[in-house]
């Protein structure tokens, strides 16, 4: 499976993946998917979101456990974060069948659409769709960088756009969902263990920072006469780092989009994009309100007109604790529990039904970039783990 999936969308320059949501490359992760599910006999289905489902039992009964996660990527990201979840879960069926288990309850592996949110903006579409955390008016109005909307690409995929909306019915039928993910960080490497315990993922949100000033000539403008956004960005850049900094807590403006964006134009527009997650509300909002604030004073201070726009955001999700216990049970007890910054569809459907995840050690924490990396030896105790969880939620 592993072997099939992993030359999907992947750029032979930098060796990352490029499976953007609704794209030729997302077809293809569809395509595997659906081929995956067939061949192990399970009822195929796509939901009005455009997520996709593999069921073993009747999908109408109810009471489900669930499995998956995603296989769309940031730009340039590694081969497991998403995948990981999505094989593994197939893999952990065939381990099941390997034992001849019983299923007292439905299960259905999932691939939920667009969780990275690196073509439209916003994370988890497939998911906050599902679960009424996006407004189909808002779903609407998404573009990307070339001015195409959600609906448009939809369509161009083959997948109408005319259905998406709330899914109430369906994720009520969820008795418990399992992601499973590779880590983002290096807590499991620290502490010795191929697999642990998700407890909490930090409040995050992403802002986009639109400075205006006035295009004009490179060789030619005295630096008095500049109305110059790139000084205003940079500075935010800047204390954007401080703030987080001083509050223990987590900034980065990883993406950038300069008018004109040529070498001997000083800028009309720059568009900034910051990512920013703490570990409480209170914390998250202290960090804001400060790169805020300085990014209108240096805007003040430049000439600068500024706009800043939450384009993305999900609160703190604490993970079900007798959900999360009784994994800590089925896997022996001594299995770490740990919070993570990186987001997740299990953190968006938590607030529709119970949901848990397990995670698989990253020896060098490394994520969303080619390098990001886990051992095979730790893929499969996180298979088996999987096993041992839906075995004990699903099997008589
Ligand atoms: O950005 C995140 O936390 C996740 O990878 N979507
Ligand atoms: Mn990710
Ligand atoms: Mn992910």
């Amino acid at each position: 499976m592993w072997r099939d999936l992993l030359p999907i969308g992947r750029h032979r320059g930098s060796g990352g993946y490029r499976r953007f949501a609704w794209t030729a490359a997302d077809t293809d992760c569809r395509a595997w998917f659906k081929a995956q599910a067939e061949a192990r006999g399970l009822s195929f289905e796509l939901d009005r979101n455009g997520n996709q489902w593999a069921w073993l039992g009747d999908p109408l009964a109810g009471d489900a456990v669930v499995t998956g996660s995603h296989l769309d990527s940031v730009p340039d990201g590694g081969a497991f974060d998403g995948p990981l979840g999505v094989v593994s879960s197939f893999a952990a069926l065939d381990e099941l069948r390997r034992r001849g288990a019983e299923f007292a309850r439905p299960l259905a592996i999932t691939n939920f659409g667009d969780e990275e949110g690196a073509r439209f903006g916003l994370a988890c579409v497939g998911s906050r769709l599902a679960a009424g955390q996006l407004t189909v008016d808002k779903a609407h109005e998404l573009r990307d960088a070339d001015g195409v909307s959600l609906p448009e690409a939809m369509e161009r995929a083959g997948q109408d756009p005319g259905t998406i909306g709330p899914d109430p019915e369906r994720l009520a039928r969820i008795g418990a969902f399992v992601e499973l993910h590779v880590e983002q960080g290096r807590a499991l490497d620290l502490s010795g263990d191929p697999v642990g315990i998700a407890s909490a993922i930090w409040p995050h949100g992403r802002w986009r920072f639109d400075f205006h000033g006035e295009a004009n000539h490179a060789g030619t403008t005295s630096l008095e006469d500049r109305r110059d956004p790139m000084l205003s960005y940079a500075a935010t850049v800047l204390a954007a780092r401080q703030q987080a900094r001083l509050a223990g807590a987590l900034a980065t403006f990883g993406k950038i989009a300069v008018e004109p964006n040529g070498v001997n134009a000083i800028p009309s527009l720059v568009r900034g994009w910051l990512d920013s997650r703490a570990a409480d509300q209170g914390t998250l909002d202290t960090v804001i309100a400060g790169i805020e604030a300085a990014a209108h004073e240096h805007a003040d201070r430049d000439g600068i007109d500024l706009s800043i726009t939450r384009e993305s955001f999900t609160p703190v999700v604490e993970f079900q604790h007798a959900l999360r216990d009784e994994l800590a049970k089925l896997l022996g007890g001594a299995i770490p529990v740990l919070g993570t910054g990186a987001g997740h569809d299990a953190g968006i459907l938590s607030a529709s039904a119970p949901t848990a995840m397990l995670f698989v050690r990253n020896p060098t924490g490394i994520s969303h970039s080619p390098a990001e990396y886990a051992a095979e030896d730790d893929c499969v105790a996180g298979v088996v783990a999987l096993a041992d969880v839906l075995e004990g939620l699903a099997c008589r």
